[in-house]
């Protein structure tokens, strides 16, 4: 394992107020998306919008790297050029999600277990050879008045770990996401109590499997109450409970810590940012930016929808939304950076 090399590349991810756009949507999810805008939902579609997402001119800008999905990595621009050879040129750098998905956990109903650890290190050295220079493994927990479970916990958390262990065998920056889903009623409080406890067991699990943590980013959820919740919240209150989590429970060794926006609106997802930089930028140990799919994506997609002729002003919007983070990263996003 070449550690120098793995703390440079996180510190590429995270370096000049960039965040990453994570496009990594497995088909089923993609096409999910499609559907809300009437997009015809096929391989060709897709290869076209990620070709879209990765030629958008000067996003290298404000992103630094590019999560793909395994369709995508294997894929060529309309020109013959690999994703990730574009992707390169562009001076953005490719990743590469190698989790299999989240299947039921058994005896423990109603929660999920990340897949994908079987072959993982062949996986991890085909798409390195293929230029992918990070990867990422999402865990996900639900949020209900007796769940997640500890058995839920460990079992992600332990999983988490090996992958991580493994992507840095294969010299690749993990991105370990363990994400504390939004869905349901429950509080603000109850939000930051689950994400903590999540972020314990998982450093735990990470020292564990002698995880370099300076080689690897964190890519957390922030703290909010669920979207069924009627608790009304601040931006600052949810600025000083993310943090306030994140302050107790990440060591100050990890390169860094980028969101994932969860469902949040693009804008919310913005000012939550900003809000902890404005607040917050002094006393951080890591990195903290933006690792979002939705909260960039989404105003692509409603332009977009799938007509050649709308692509041009769907980029335009990608690279709004990725300089609005950017300048969020900076604490000095304000509603006038937004559209009119
Ligand atoms: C939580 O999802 C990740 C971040 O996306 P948001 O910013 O929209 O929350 C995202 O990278 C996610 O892992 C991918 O969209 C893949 O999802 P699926 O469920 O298709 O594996």
């Amino acid at each position: 394992m070449n550690s120098q090399a793995l703390i440079d590349t996180a510190a590429a991810l995270v370096a000049d107020d960039k965040g990453l756009l994570a496009m990594d949507e497995s088909t089923p999810t993609c096409n999910k998306r499609f559907a809300v805008y009437g997009i015809p939902q096929n391989e060709d579609y897709r290869r076209a919008y990620r070709e879209l997402l990765i030629t958008t001119p000067g996003l290298s800008t404000y992103i630094s790297g590019a999560i793909l999905y395994d369709e995508t990595i294997l894929q060529n621009t309309q020109d013959g050029t690999s994703m990730i050879t574009a992707l390169t040129a562009a001076g953005i750098i490719p990743g590469i999600k190698v989790d299999t998905g989240a299947p039921a956990l058994a005896g423990h109903p109603g929660e999920q277990v990340s897949a994908g650890l079987d072959g993982l290190r062949e996986r991890l050295a085909d798409y390195a050879r293929l230029g992918a220079r990070f990867a990422k493994w999402r865990a996900k927990f639900v949020v209900k008045a007796d769940l997640p479970s500890h058995g839920c916990i460990e079992a992600n958390a332990h999983a988490l770990a090996r992958y991580a262990a493994l992507s840095q065998e294969a010299g690749m920056v993990p991105i370990v996401e363990p994400e504390v889903l939004m869905d349901g009623d429950h509080s603000l409080a109850r939000c930051r109590t689950v994400t903590e406890t999540v972020q314990h067991a998982v450093f735990a699990q990470l020292r564990s499997q002698r995880v370099l943590l300076e080689g690897i980013i964190l890519k957390p959820n922030m703290v909010l109450p669920g979207t069924d919740s009627a608790e009304s919240v601040t931006t600052d209150m949810i600025a000083e409970a993310t943090i306030g989590a994140l302050l107790r429970t990440v060591p100050a060794a990890v390169a860094g810590v980028a969101f994932l926006s969860g469902g949040q609106t693009p804008e919310r997802a913005t000012v939550r940012l900003n809000a902890m930089h404005v607040r917050y930028a002094a006393c951080l140990p890591w990195a903290l930016t933006f690792s979002f799919s939705r909260a960039l994506q989404q105003p692509v997609l409603e332009i977009w929808r799938g007509a050649a002729d709308n692509a041009q002003a769907a980029q335009r919007a990608l690279l709004q939304r990725a300089l609005c983070n950017h300048a969020a990263r900076r604490g000095t996003y304000v509603s006038t950076t937004e559209p009119s």
